[in-house]
């Protein structure tokens, strides 16, 4: 099985190169898995490209890196990167952040789980997925932002806003990202509401989430915001 990790990056130089070690030595505890990891920066100030790239010669093949110009934008690095992935012959595809926060640990049971879903996710909010050393405020932030998208899209994900994701190729390929009107965070939600609308399985494994401990969020006032007005536009253009 022929696998691609898609890892979306701003700023971090501080974690990149230790998730692509860990990532490394998961795919060679796979000896059926064949894997490769795209990171998608964004022109990071902090040099992040310049990290992978170092990597990229150590493990020729299995590291690529993407330099994106110009507009930065969480939604168009995925839709670039996940465009590229598709290029591979991959029969599965992955996205994850790139601060460690989501585990490569725990990337063999999402992987598995495509088996029987086209679009699997790495949750928080199903029995056994948790969160470490998040703030309280933080947490109901979350809470609050999962109920707020299942109530108004109907989705019935637990975790809609996890950015830890596996899908079969051909759901993915399906998908017309260049049509996507979210171009921040909800983009995440902008492909399970498409996804589902389509008839996908999506399917959620428990995930055990970390907070960052090394870079910043990027979450700012102006995300949230987008965040609250995206799922209306979504069911507005359906309807
Ligand atoms: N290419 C690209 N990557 C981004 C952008 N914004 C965020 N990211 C990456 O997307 C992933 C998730 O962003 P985070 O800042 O960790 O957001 P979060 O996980 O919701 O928040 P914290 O973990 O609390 O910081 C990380 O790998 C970021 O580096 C962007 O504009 N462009
Ligand atoms: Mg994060």
């Amino acid at each position: 099985m022929k696998l691609v990790v898609v890892v979306p990056t701003y700023d971090e130089a501080a974690n990149i190169g230790r998730l692509i070690d860990a990532l490394q030595a998961r795919f060679a505890a796979l000896p059926a898995h064949e894997g490769a990891i795209l990171v998608v920066d964004d022109d990071s100030p902090d040099g992040t490209a310049a990290v992978a790239d170092d990597l990229a010669g150590t493990f020729p093949g299995r590291v690529r890196v993407m330099r994106r110009q110009g507009i930065r934008g969480l939604g168009r690095s995925y839709v670039d990167g996940l465009t590229q992935a598709l290029d591979d012959p991959a029969d599965v595809i992955c996205q994850m952040d790139a601060d460690l926060s989501h585990d490569p640990a725990q990337l063999p049971s999402l992987i598995a789980a495509t088996a029987h879903a086209d679009i699997v996710i790495g949750s928080r909010y199903v029995a056994g997925g948790q969160i470490v050393n998040w703030p309280l405020r933080r947490r109901l932030l979350s809470t609050f932002a999962n109920m707020y998208v299942r109530t108004v899209t109907r989705l019935r994900a637990h975790d809609c806003t996890s950015g830890y994701r596996c899908w079969r190729r051909e759901t993915l390929a399906s998908m017309p990202l260049n049509r996507f009107i979210s171009d921040g965070y909800s983009f995440l939600v902008e492909m399970l509401y498409v996804a589902a609308r389509r008839g996908s399985r999506i399917a959620e494994v428990p995930i055990t989430f970390v907070e960052r401990r090394l870079g910043e969020s990027k979450l700012s006032r102006a995300v949230l915001v987008e965040s609250a007005i995206a799922p209306w536009r979504l069911i507005g253009r359906d309807s």
